[in-house]
């Protein structure tokens, strides 16, 4: 159906793992008529997690994209996975959702993974309400809940229920925005609506204002109105609260039970009538930085926020139309690569079943399959209307690991392979190390490369096993050295012969010139791992001919890739040339580049070697409980504790950790904190390492290359 701009609904679905969002997007579903029966995640036979592995494992490792029909109204509904690492997945939905909904499990309160979340919806700026879910839980609590959301995300958080039982019992909840009590039967569905009781009708009352106050606030006009009158109309209210919601002055909270459709609807009815359609949110960001509304009358454009391969189709593409309208067999630009692009059928995805549709407005999520130029984050539109979305910014990687196939002769294949997967899934980053030897993959968490493994083995047939990672150390000197080095050979025929006479130092920029040396030319070259390579030519009265000095370049170069001492890369040296010989005959670039090649060597043992370690800062969000054993562990990794603080209910600790002890810190962190902590690095700069570690390396690399 072709819905227009002002009935689309998008909505995310956002909550710690096992909050249950995949249960709610069922009742939701089953509450639309969408299915005529809940399907659960036990029976692995939820519309949202239809994939073989996510029902092997009973989670959602996806996000997965349900249409359904509303009344009058189109809600494009994104389930998400709760796992930290597929964060990927979350972020790329926040991006083309409208509204999100929080799940708050009941049983638990605010948990890691809701604060985690919620940076990303301030980020994004995405209106979000709150549902307390889970109510049927024997343990579940709304009011503290309902506390800990207040403490933690502020007085913009307020109710619109409120349930009058919990656990086994539960079936009624007050509603202060309808004024009305919803009771259920024991299959839930369809409540009864009562009057509000006498005992409940102060709370009630407050809270009904307190929304109207909400409502009012934002809209001049309304708060007139409500002074006047001390009321508004419906209309008012609705209109109210949508641009509240809209612009996040308010997040309301609402309660239910999923598994039993207790609520559901009612969550439903409110997203209809109250959550804002893409016309009502603020304006989307390009590219450039400037802004636009969603506008189905000018020409097309649609963003490519998702990517996946599936057997027997190949490439399918999720995407939300910015503006215009987007038919079937459009011919669109990417502006990422300026290739044509013919829009083959379009579709609404219910799961994994999708129907063709002809036309898609502004607004609307679609998908469509097998487009030949272009991925993830890129933006297609009609011709001489560019514009370009501002991308999808995904979170950095947070642990690494080296793979190899059990046998050598498939490693091509299993790079193709790689390079397919990190085609569609932009938080994989593929790195083959030539200077470690080793191929490097990058991603969001143990989960997140055990996820990768399945795929490769499973979707590609190529088995991948991981292996420890080297460490990219650096080397760099401390001190300035000198060096005479002859290279001579004399065996029959033509010889060799070179000399030269080097000078190495630390380099730094703005260093004054080589002392004692006529400077005749200076290259100075970024290396493509970071750092600098000086390169100064100081011959005078022609010892060594001009020519040779690309030779002799090329032998530091050499040695600056593979480090003298643990054939690491060197970093920020300054060689100044500054006198050699030559041979009339016997001089050539091979023996320059060989008398280089020892001059470096040997100079660089004696001037103070350093090798460095990358250092990242680690962010830690973890549980009070869980504090003491990580910050232990931390001091047992040579972390640096840079700072501690409490955010709300949560604790934060930032540190300075080296990349080489932080092997399989996913697994460790999940361990020490049963799953209720996260953690986010980055990289920040490479420093010495200790003497001791430093004999330890030179010592393991001399015997490695035995
Ligand atoms: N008692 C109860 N269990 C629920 C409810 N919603 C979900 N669950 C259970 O909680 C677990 C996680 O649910 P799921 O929907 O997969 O959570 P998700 O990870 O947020 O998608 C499953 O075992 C569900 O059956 C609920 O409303 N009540
Ligand atoms: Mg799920």
């Amino acid at each position: 159906m072709s819905v227009e701009t002002k009935n689309i609904r998008n909505v995310v679905l956002l909550g710690h793992s096992g909050s249950g969002k995949t249960t709610l997007t069922e009742a939701m579903l089953f509450e639309s008529g969408a299915i005529s029966r809940m399907g659960s995640v036990s029976n692995g036979n939820t519309m949202s997690d239809y994939t073989a592995i996510e029902q092997e494992r009973g989670n959602s490792l996806f996000s997965s994209l349900m249409r359904v029909k509303w009344r009058d109204h189109k809600i494009n509904v994104l389930d998400t996975p709760g796992f930290d690492d597929f964060v990927g997945e979350v972020v790329c939905s926040l991006k083309v959702a409208d509204t999100a909904i929080m799940l708050l499990n009941a049983a638990q309160g605010v948990e890691v993974g809701t604060e985690i979340l919620w940076d990303y919806v301030n980020e994004f700026r995405t209106p979000l309400l709150f549902v307390v879910s889970q109510m049927d839980h024997e343990k579940a609590n709304f009011e503290t809940t309902l506390e800990q959301a207040v403490q933690r995300f502020g007085t913009k958080v307020l109710p619109v229920q409120y349930p009058l039982n919990s656990g086994s019992e539960f079936n009624t909840i007050i509603d202060a925005l309808r004024m009305v009590m919803y009771v259920f039967g024991p299959n839930g569905g369809k409540p009864e609506k009562h009057p509000i009781p006498d005992s409940e009708m102060e709370r009630a009352k407050a809270m009904h204002n307190a929304l109207v106050e909400a409502a009012a606030e934002n809209e001049e006009g309304l708060m007139e109105k409500y002074f006047d009158q001390g009321t508004l109309s419906e209309e008012e209210l609705t209109q109210g609260l949508r641009i509240a919601l809209a612009h996040q002055q308010i997040f309301p909270v609402f309660c239910c039970s999923a598994l039993q459709d207790k609520g559901s609807g009612r969550i439903m009815g409110f997203i209809n009538d109250i959550a804002p359609s893409p016309a009502d949110v603020p304006p989307y960001k390009l590219a450039d930085g400037s802004t636009k509304s969603y506008d189905a009358s000018g020409p097309t454009s649609i963003f490519i926020y998702k990517t996946i391969s599936e057997p027997q189709v190949g490439l399918v593409s999720y995407f939300k139309v910015y503006s215009g309208k987007l038919k079937g067999s459009d011919e669109l630009i990417n502006a990422a690569n300026d290739t044509h692009e013919r829009i083959g059928q379009i579709f609404e995805s219910e799961g994994k079943v999708r129907n063709a549709v002809d036309v898609l407005q502004a607004g609307d999520i679609g998908v469509t399959l097998k487009l030949k130029n272009s991925h993830t984050n890129e933006t297609l539109y009609s011709k001489g209307a560019k514009i370009e979305i501002d991308p999808i910014h995904f979170p950095e990687p947070r642990i690494r690991t080296a793979v190899v196939p059990p046998s050598k002769s498939d490693m091509e294949k299993l790079i193709k392979a790689l390079h397919q997967i990190e085609e569609e899934d932009p938080t994989l980053i593929v790195e083959q190390n030539a200077t470690l030897k080793q191929t490097i993959i990058h991603g969001q968490g143990q989960l997140h490369l055990d996820l990768i493994k399945y795929r490769i083995e499973k979707a590609f047939g190529v088995q991948m096993e991981f292996e420890r990672p080297r460490i990219p150390y650096r080397e760099t000197i401390t001190r300035v050295a000198n060096e005479v080095y002859r290279h001579k050979k004399q065996s029959g025929g033509a010889g060799q012969f070179g000399e030269v006479h080097m000078r190495i130092e630390p380099y730094y920029e703005g260093m004054p010139a080589p002392d004692g040396l006529t400077v005749k030319n200076i290259e100075v070259d970024d290396l493509d791992w970071g750092g600098k390579l000086a390169f100064y030519w100081c011959i005078v009265g022609g010892t060594i001919d001009a020519k040779f000095s690309s030779a002799i370049k090329k032998g530091i170069m050499q040695k600056m890739v593979e480090g003298p001492l643990t054939g690491s890369n060197c970093q920020d040296i300054r060689v100044s040339i500054y006198d050699g010989k030559m041979h009339p005959v016997d001089s050539n670039d091979m023996a320059f580049m060989l008398a280089s090649i020892g001059a470096f060597r040997t100079a660089f043992k004696n001037a103070g070697p350093q090798i460095l370690e990358p250092i990242y800062e680690v962010n830690i969000t973890c549980s009070d409980e869980a504090m003491g054993d990580i910050m232990g562990d931390l001091q047992s990794r040579r972390a640096i504790i840079m700072g501690m603080d409490s955010d709300g209910i949560y604790q934060k600790i930032k540190a300075r950790v080296p990349i080489s002890e932080m092997y399989q810190y996913s697994s460790t962190l999940r361990s020490l904190s049963q799953g209720k902590a996260k953690f986010t690095r980055k990289f920040i700069e490479y420093v010495p390492v200790t003497p001791d570690i430093q004999n330890k390396l030179i010592a393991n690399h001399k015997e490695e290359d035995l």
